[in-house]
């Protein structure tokens, strides 16, 4: 399997376990042998790598049963409920051993049956039901509330294809579907007795329940059942576990009989099709907007499943719903899932019986929404005229609470059109449009942004006339990443230095990481940080070379640039360095440029015509660069295809500088910047998201920054022809952009990169020709301090102490107890 994780970066790998009993090693064997046998149907002779997984991933999940057991016992005071359409788990068994303590328990268990653990790990398939940054996210939010017992339930969508496999065919990208369930899934226990109607279309009556008091009632014209499927979210030490319930989509009817019999046996099909559609496929688009009606299906039906599954569970615990927000706190992941206002509404009020006044004071006193983009094509509206189709009931709904929400506005002075238009849930200038966020942030108690930089923006900018009704509603919460999964998990040589220097207790307590500042000069320290490096490289050089044929010198510096492939990122401001660079080497052979490795990783939306050409680009120039000789052993490029959670966890280790190149003021926080600073890669990056906070913390001499901030963005942006007079002043951009356009790179087809020169010369959205020099001359610092080994691993090992606080712990911690009003532990 192409997808499939680079074994030998998994082999070899070390854990911070210290001991293990025989006992416990001869039981999990007995345990994996019988799953192998009475689950699977296999012998130890005949199981493939795959049958080894399914087997172990059983046994384990037994162990985190017992553990779930005893989450379950008690009803907490207060759950918290993820909803996202989006959880980017990748893969699970080195979590849950991880954190069952497991790890070289199960690696001698398989010894003993002469099976490779690291073998075994790999042929796991990612659970890539996530695009990038937005479902990582929510997946280090589940793991990090497990560990910090936070009693949670995640909600989401069991997509029988994640985000699609991507292969380059002489560098242009290609899609193919993605598989993960082909052999089904170990870990996850299907619920049936959990099954929700959730209707579409149809229309609405009316009827008059006393003098006055008039009730509506939905009469959908189709019903899909979703089926909930749980997947066991193991905490740190397996002492609390929470789940992750995934909806499947199922007709209410197998099979349409009276077609099937009267000879239309395609036909009899059809309305399965339809329904099942609902958790097909992954949308695979990132920070854009999904306009179609499939799309707006699917978030209706898991957050429709979703809040009729908890509104049930409080029944059942407290037996009335107007102490909802006393024991239930909802986030709502971006406006993927902000249908959850109406649809709460309407089940306050129909299925309930409660007035509008008390539906409204309970939902917005437990709705949350995060804002994960400001990006205008990012942010989600819908055709009222579809809305009106899709959910009769919910637009009316919404009519009301706008209708409500605008009076209140004449009500304190702020009735003048431009202000009602504003804040208004419609958009009327382009047609009448539902606004996802401004309906989230009005149904919500709190509204946050994620990065410090990103919540400002917020309150200046999209969210300027709401922010100003209700200035306490606005809060930050930065972003932060599970340090198990990246960092003991992914880098466990790191981890073990980290344990030398400040103890085992920095497992459970990520901020004694910053105890290693002490050690950041230490030669000794220093010697065997780089070491630690220096085996990651060379685990990752064989994969580059296995998965593209070139070769790469693990003495080089590793560049690396690895996110979703978009213009707002920049990777073409890295190509077209690469591409001056180039120009540079070749100009001057003879000087000792510092040898560097630019590695690439990233998906592009299927219709994103320009982020495919420019991994085109990124290809043919690597082409060009890494055969000719002039430039050998000092420039290497390669873009490495199928970038996932577990590719991620290979390379981060092995990186030396992490490109952070965004345009200021448009990446809302990153969390791949984290990962790569935590495991002491030194950041190139520009003022934006959490990049700025990222310095903060490790210092401005422990970083390289570039570029325009926010603010000179939005200057620049607003004076005319700012790319021409940017390119007419810089000679070296200048030669770059005519060698591209030349058609150097695409001999075969010379106009083949025009369209990528022209928007620069005459567009430039992303002011990629203003921040050139400044990317230029920040490059050059990084290779003046890789010439300097005392300072540059003095400088890695103070990231990996000082970025302690980007631990989703930290995040976790503020959410329950500025937003969730939740108890911790
Ligand atoms: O969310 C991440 C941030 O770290 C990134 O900066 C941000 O770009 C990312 C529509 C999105 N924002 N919006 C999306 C994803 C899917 C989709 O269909 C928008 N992703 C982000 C975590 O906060």
């Amino acid at each position: 399997d192409a997808s499939a994780a680079p074994a030998q970066v998994r082999q070899g790998r070390v854990s911070p376990e210290r001991t293990i009993s025989g006992n416990a090693v001869a039981e999990l064997r007995e345990a994996i042998v019988a799953k192998l046998a009475y689950a699977i149907g296999r012998t130890p002779a005949n199981a493939r790598e795959r049958d080894w997984f399914a087997a172990t991933a059983l046994a384990l999940r037994d162990r985190i049963v017992d553990a779930c057991m005893d989450s379950e016992r008690s009803i907490p005071n207060k759950r918290v409920y993820y909803l996202s359409l989006e959880f980017l788990i990748g893969r699970l068994l080195s979590d849950a051993m991880n954190n069952l303590g497991l790890v070289e328990t199960t690696r001698a268990a398989l010894r003993e049956l002469g099976v490779d653990l690291g073998d075994v790990e790999a042929a796991e398939p990612d659970a890539a039901l996530g695009n990038g940054g937005l479902g990582r996210l929510a997946a280090c939010f589940m793991e990090s509330m497990a560990s910090l017992s936070i009693p949670a339930i995640g909600y989401g969508i069991r997509y029988d294809h994640g985000l699609f496999r991507q292969s380059l065919e002489d560098g242009w990208q290609k899609e193919a579907p993605e598989t993960w369930l082909a052999e089904g899934n170990p870990w996850e226990f299907v619920r049936p007795e959990a099954t929700y109607s959730v209707g579409f279309g149809g229309h609405v009556t009316m009827s008059s329940v006393s003098e006055g008091v008039i009730r509506r009632h939905w009469h959908p014209a189709e019903t899909v059942r979703a089926v909930a499927h749980d997947v066991p979210v193991v905490g740190w030490r397996g002492r609390h576990v929470n789940t992750l319930r995934l909806w499947k989509a199922e007709a209410e009817a197998p099979v349409d009989l009276a077609r099937f019999n009267g000879g239309d046996h395609v036909g009899a099909l059809a309305g399965r099709a339809r329904a099942e559609a609902i958790s097909r496929v992954l949308y695979p688009s990132d920070s854009s907007a999904e306009g179609q009606e499939l799309r707006l299906r699917q978030e209706y039906f898991f957050t429709s499943a979703s809040l009729q599954d908890l509104v049930r569970r409080h029944m059942a615990e407290r037996g009335d719903l107007r102490s909802l927000a006393d024991h239930a706190a909802i986030q709502l992941n971006d406006t993927h899932p902000a249908i959850a206002v109406p649809e709460l509404m309407r089940l306050l009020l129909e299925d309930h019986g409660l007035n509008w006044e008390d539906a409204w004071h309970i939902t917005t006193n437990t709705l949350g929404y995060t804002n994960h983009t400001l990006l205008p094509e990012a942010l989600e509206t819908w055709p009222v005229e579809l809305m009106e189709r899709v959910l009769p009931r919910h637009m009316q709904i919404i009519y009301l609470i706008n209708w409500m929400h605008l009076e209140e506005q004449g009500k304190h002075g702020r009735g003048n059109a431009a202000q009602l238009a504003s804040v208004s849930l419609i958009d009327e200038s382009h047609g009448k449009r539902v606004r996802m966020g401004h309906l989230a942030f009005l149904g919500a108690r709190r509204v946050n942004g994620v990065s410090a930089l990103h919540t400002d923006l917020m309150r200046s900018t999209v969210f300027k006339d709401l922010h100003a009704l209700d200035t306490d509603k606005i809060v930050n919460k930065t972003n932060g990443i599970t340090f198990r999964r990246w960092l003991h998990n992914a880098n466990p040589e790191l981890t073990a230095l980290a344990i030398e220097a400040v103890g085992p207790e920095v497992l459970d307590t990520p901020e004694l990481l910053t105890g290693l500042a002490d050690v950041a000069s230490d030669p000794n320290f220093q010697s065997r940080y780089a070491a630690m490096r220096r085996s990651r490289k060379a685990a990752l050089a064989n994969v580059v070379t296995e998965r593209t044929g070139i070769a790469i010198d693990p003495s080089a510096l590793f560049d690396v640039q690895i996110k979703r492939i978009h213009e707002y990122k920049r990777q073409l401001l890295n190509v077209i360095e690469t591409v001056a660079l180039y120009q540079a080497i070749k100009a001057d052979p003879k000087r000792d440029w510092t040898p560097r490795v630019k590695i690439f990783g990233g998906k592009a939306a299927p219709s994103y015509v320009q982020a495919k050409l420019i991994i085109k680009l990124a290809c043919d120039v690597a082409k060009v660069v890494n055969a000719d000789p002039d430039v050998a052993g000092r420039l290497t490029v390669a873009f490495l295809p199928n970038y996932s959670v577990s590719l991620a966890e290979a390379i981060i280790p092995a990186a030396d500088l992490s490109e952070q190149i965004s345009t200021a003021g448009m990446e809302a926080s990153g969390t791949g910047n984290m990962k790569l600073a935590l495991n002491g890669a030194l950041t190139i990056g520009t003022l934006d998201g959490a990049n700025i906070e990222i310095r903060d913390h490790v210092g401005p001499e422990n970083i390289f920054i570039f570029g325009l901030d926010a603010a000179g963005v939005q200057a620049r942006m607003a004076e005319p022809n700012y790319a021409e007079a940017a390119i007419a002043a810089s000679p070296r951009l200048k030669a770059a952009l005519d060698l591209i356009e030349s058609g150097r790179f695409s001999p075969e087809e010379p106009g083949r990169f025009r369209p990528i020169v022209d928007d620069l010369r005459h567009n430039d959205r992303y002011l990629l020709t203003v921040d050139f020099d400044d990317y230029w001359r920040a490059q050059r610092a990084v290779d003046a301090a890789w010439n300097d080994p005392t300072a540059w691993w003095r400088a890695a090992i103070l990231n990996t102490a000082r970025m302690a606080w980007f631990s989703s712990d930290r995040s976790m911690r503020e959410y329950a107890e500025e937003i969730w009003r939740v108890r911790v532990g």
